[in-house]
């Protein structure tokens, strides 16, 4: 079932962690039949801000965005399932969660362009989804575990 294993990073800003949204995200994940293999509840520190956002140093938002998600806690999680990534954005719907569709993670729970609840590594940034993963958990926090959901979910599982 190796098509069904691709890993993404999730994580639930300082928002979603005050305005106690953990399990609501959580749980829209597991519905969706994504099956969760690493969960970190975390402070992020300034070093790993800036490693995380790099990509978006030069904009005029960054120093705004590493001072709000070193904040407070957040929940880092590793979700695996068939095309994750895009799955996974997808229901986080898009950036702004002001303009984010109905239905969708930010469109429901969020209202802002800064303060929008959730992150989901990039589909289309090759490679962004392993490369988050390293960078918040060491190989031995993911566990390899057979969902008993599996074949429920997924036709040919
Ligand atoms: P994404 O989170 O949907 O992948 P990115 O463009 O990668 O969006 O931006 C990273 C984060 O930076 C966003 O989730 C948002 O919180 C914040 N951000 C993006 N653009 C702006 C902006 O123009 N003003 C303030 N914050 C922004």
């Amino acid at each position: 079932m190796s098509h069904h294993d691709e890993r993404t990073f999730v994580m639930v800003k300082p928002d979603g962690v005050q305005r106690g949204l953990i399990g609501e995200i959580v749980g829209r994940l597991e519905d969706k039949g994504l099956k969760m293999v690493g969960g970190k509840f975390m402070q992020i520190d300034e070093e790993l801000a800036h490693e995380h956002y790099g990509e978006h140093e030069d904009k005029p938002f960054f120093e705004g965005l590493v001072e709000f998600i070193t904040s407070g806690p957040v929940f880092a999680m590793v979700w695996e399932g068939a095309d994750a990534t895009r799955q996974v954005r997808q229901m986080m719907g898009a950036t702004d969660a002001q303009e984010a569709a109905p239905g969708t993670i930010r469109g429901d729970l969020g209202n802002d362009l800064g303060h929008n609840v959730i992150h989901g590594s990039d589909h289309e940034d090759e490679g962004a989804n392993e490369r988050e993963i390293a960078l918040f958990f060491d190989e031995d926090e993911l566990v390899d575990w057979d969902a008993n959901a599996a074949p429920w979910v997924y036709e040919d599982a």
